[in-house]
């Protein structure tokens, strides 16, 4: 018998072989495995780093998604934390590279979905090193196609942790090796100031508390540095968007494109703080 679980479970049940368990012990067994692990990783998001640990970004944003987001992660280690952290909900897509792993792919899916949904949230998830490799090419895209859509909300997050660093920890778990700076050290680059550039708007956020108002909105404008350990790859976060409204709720149209322009004008005062 082959088919959907649900369906072949349906058929199954009534048949005279199957008996039906009183015993519930697995199930609670299961039940009580999840919810330890589930605390477990909220222990991990809440580790303390300077100036973040980019679990917590994640951990974050899972209850913020809107109901019908479309996720791309990237090959690095943002696709292994969107996997432990977000809670994906009857009707969300997601995609990455799944076969070659490929890093690149995480923008451009972004923008193929809002051509295809130009109605829906799209959640780009990539590292610095994948982002440099075409993904601020491709906010060049983003930049002259984003008013076509009928809800402009693209976003874009970029754990600025100047590392390759899935890779770097593959060298050290596989081969014992340190780090070799010489191909795993990817320059700093303003991803946010950069967005800005090109009429985007650019959120760094470096300070645990502003975690969850940047993912609502945007941060209060905090100044911060960039720091990096061998050890925990700390990152500075940057989120780049396309439509600044709040991830949840509906677009607000044009006239909340207005207030938009309005809130643009209000940021350039603390500009030089997106960096
Ligand atoms: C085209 C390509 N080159 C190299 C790799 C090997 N690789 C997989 S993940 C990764 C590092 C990704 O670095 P980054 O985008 O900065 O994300 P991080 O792991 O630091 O979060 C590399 C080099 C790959 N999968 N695809």
């Amino acid at each position: 018998m082959t088919g959907t679980a649900v369906d072949t479970l349906a058929a199954l049940l009534p048949l005279p072989l199957l008996e039906q368990k009183t015993d519930g012990s697995w199930r609670a067994k299961l039940a009580r495995d999840k919810a330890a692990g589930a605390e477990e990783d909220r222990k991990r998001a809440h580790v303390e780093a300077t100036p973040l640990n980019p679990e917590l970004l994640f951990y974050t944003l899972s209850p913020k998604l809107p109901d019908n987001a479309i996720l791309s992660g990237d090959a690095g280690t943002a696709t292994n934390f969107l996997a432990r952290y977000l809670q994906m909900r009857e009707g969300m897509k997601f995609s990455l590279s799944g076969s070659l792993a490929t890093m690149g792919p995480a923008v451009p899916y972004a923008i193929a979905a809002k051509f295809a949904f130009p109605d829906r949230v799209a959640i780009a998830m990539t590292g610095d090193g994948a982002m440099q490799m075409n993904g601020i090419n491709e906010m060049l895209t983003i930049a002259k196609y984003w008013k076509r859509w009928s809800d402009p909300r693209l976003v874009i997050l970029v754990p600025n942790n100047r590392d390759l660093n899935q890779v770097s920890w593959e060298m050290r778990i596989e081969s014992g090796e340190p780090k070799f700076e010489g191909s795993q050290d990817p320059p700093d680059f303003p991803y946010a100031r950069y967005a800005e550039l090109l009429g985007l708007v650019g959120v760094k956020v470096d300070r645990p508390a502003d975690v969850g108002a940047a993912w609502d909105r945007r941060p209060a404008c905090a100044a911060g540095s960039v720091y990096r350990s061998e050890h925990l790859a700390t990152a500075a976060a940057h989120l780049l968007r396309a439509g600044d409204e709040p991830l949840e709720g509906t677009h607000q149209g044009r006239s909340g494109r207005r207030r938009r322009d309005r809130r643009v004008v209000q940021k350039s005062r603390c500009r030089h703080r997106t960096g």
